[in-house]
């Protein structure tokens, strides 16, 4: 069997059951079972100028190798062109995209600099799956380099139509290095029908069957793998005694009143701003869930330091603190927001002991918070999922309420029936909603981009 190497911005710590999610286990299992690599940046900043030598470590049957960044890497190559221009547009945001030379210098400075020495790391017969929009170069750089292995990329965030995605400076010679892979591949149908008409409209490019696209002299397979969770995981952290407990207290201290929960990063992308607002809507249009409801967001603080993150975070505590000053009393707080991480175990159980999960991004690759909830919940009398249109998983995830997240009065609309949904109703949407969670979990998703990787041709040597 081939040995797989995985390439991705960060790597996850092999060793740490507490942060490890469900990807980073899915991958780490992957390498473990094969035996293989995982390669990419240790989350250290040093001096410019420092040697950025691989450090090596074996964790049973996978090795983990990582070099860290300078801090004119993390300020370009990071924050600059990943997270102030491709995470912006990618995501529709062309107002918040910050162009610096100095950052795609270091886009391309990093990604050669990975390849270095990766490249020596490599054999022939390896698959090597690249991980998402850091890395985009990273194949192009490796074949200038020789490496002949078959090499796949997965996008975790959207594709942008090409109106769009032409705003990017570099679109042309970002979309042309895709082209050095043997797969790409995306969450949704959308987002590969935004790459075709990329190759269409602007690469003369030729679409052929199976996915195959031609451009740039070279073809790849261009598919949709959405990626999934470990059910099971979730699951049994929703359903131990410690979180029976913690179900039971919540509901004592919130004196039984429903709760609606929301977990994202801190992220402009998640639509927080409109997601209180919208809860407000709900307080105004349907008073009698004034003092019977309340919401809870925990959002986690990421990129802290790209002032779009500072401006959301205080616009956030801006909006909490005015809902709760017009609309709480003593005994009731209506929006309960929480910046900063809780352990995964306790989010399940904050899901199961929620009426709705409300995830309602504004753009959103996949949202794997959607299908977590689902899977925490018990199967006879399960809380409702309120999804918004425009997050990857709304493709498949039909039985949700589905709703327009800039559409404040179709949220507030889909809260109120989620609060009132009869219990057969609840239960008939869970059992559609988990078969296709359950069926399209993560283990499928890597299996399924490591099958159509391995069906590919090795590439002849240049
Ligand atoms: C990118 C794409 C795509 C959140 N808060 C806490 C916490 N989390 C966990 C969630 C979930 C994960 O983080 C977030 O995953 P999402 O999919 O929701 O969003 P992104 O981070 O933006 O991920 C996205 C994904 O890649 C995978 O391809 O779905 O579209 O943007 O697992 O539970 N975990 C803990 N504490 C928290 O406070 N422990």
């Amino acid at each position: 069997m081939s040995r797989l190497i995985v390439v991705s911005n960060r790597t996850a710590d092999l060793e740490s059951s507490v942060q490890a999610g469900g990807l980073a286990v899915a991958i780490g299992s992957a390498l473990e079972e094969t035996g293989g690599l995982w390669f990419g940046w240790d989350g250290n900043i040093v001096d410019d100028g420092v040697e950025q030598a691989p450090n090596i470590v074996q964790h049973n049957n996978a090795t983990v190798a990582t070099v860290p960044l300078t801090r004119s890497d993390y300020d370009n190559y990071y924050l600059g062109y990943s997270n102030k221009v491709i995470w912006p547009s990618f995501h529709y945001r062309l107002g918040l995209l910050d162009f610096q030379t100095a950052f795609i210098e270091g886009y391309r400075r990093v990604n050669a600099m990975m390849a270095d020495h990766l490249a020596k790391l490599i054999s022939p017969q390896d698959l090597v799956w690249i991980h998402d929009y850091h890395l985009i170069p990273l194949a192009a750089e490796l074949r200038k380099r020789g490496v002949t292995a078959r090499i796949g990329f997965f996008l975790h965030i959207p594709f942008p139509p090409p109106d769009v995605l032409v705003a990017v400076p570099e679109h042309d010679w970002l979309i042309e290095t895709l082209f050095a892979y043997d797969i790409v591949g995306f969450q949704t149908s959308w987002d590969v029908t935004n790459f075709q008409r990329y190759v269409l409209d602007q690469a003369n490019g030729v679409l052929k069957a199976g996915g195959q696209t031609s451009a740039f002299g070279r073809t790849v397979v261009a598919r949709n793998f959405p990626i999934g969770i470990d059910v099971d995981e979730v699951r049994n952290m929703a359903h131990t005694s410690e979180a029976e407990a913690q179900i039971r207290l919540l509901a004592q201290r919130a004196l039984n009143r429903a709760q609606i929960i929301g977990v994202d990063r801190l992220d402009y992308t998640k639509g927080l701003p409109d997601r209180f607002r919208a809860f407000r809507r709900l307080l105004e249009l349907f008073p009698d869930n004034v003092k019977r409801v309340s919401l809870m967001q925990i959002a986690p603080p990421t990129r802290e330091e790209v002032a779009a993150y500072v401006d959301i975070r205080e616009e956030l505590e801006g909006l909490s603190g005015n809902i709760n000053g017009e609309f709480g009393d003593f005994d009731w707080t209506p929006v309960r927001y929480i910046h900063r991480a809780i352990p995964r175990n306790t989010l399940a159980a904050l899901f199961r002991g929620s009426k709705a999960g409300l995830v309602t991004p504004l753009r959103d690759g996949m949202n794997l918070v959607a299908k977590e909830y689902i899977a925490a919940q018990d199967d006879d009398d399960p809380g409702v999922l309120i999804l918004s249109r425009f997050a990857g998983a709304a493709e498949d995830l039909e039985e949700a309420l589905i709703v327009n997240p800039y559409d404040l009065d179709d949220v507030a609309n889909a809260m109120q029936r989620a609060l009132k949904m009869p219990l057969a109703e609840r239960i008939e949407r869970h059992h559609g909603l988990i078969g296709r969670v359950r069926t399209r979990d993560v283990k499928h998703w890597r299996e399924l981009f490591l099958r159509a990787l391995r069906d590919t041709k090795q590439q002849a040597a240049a």
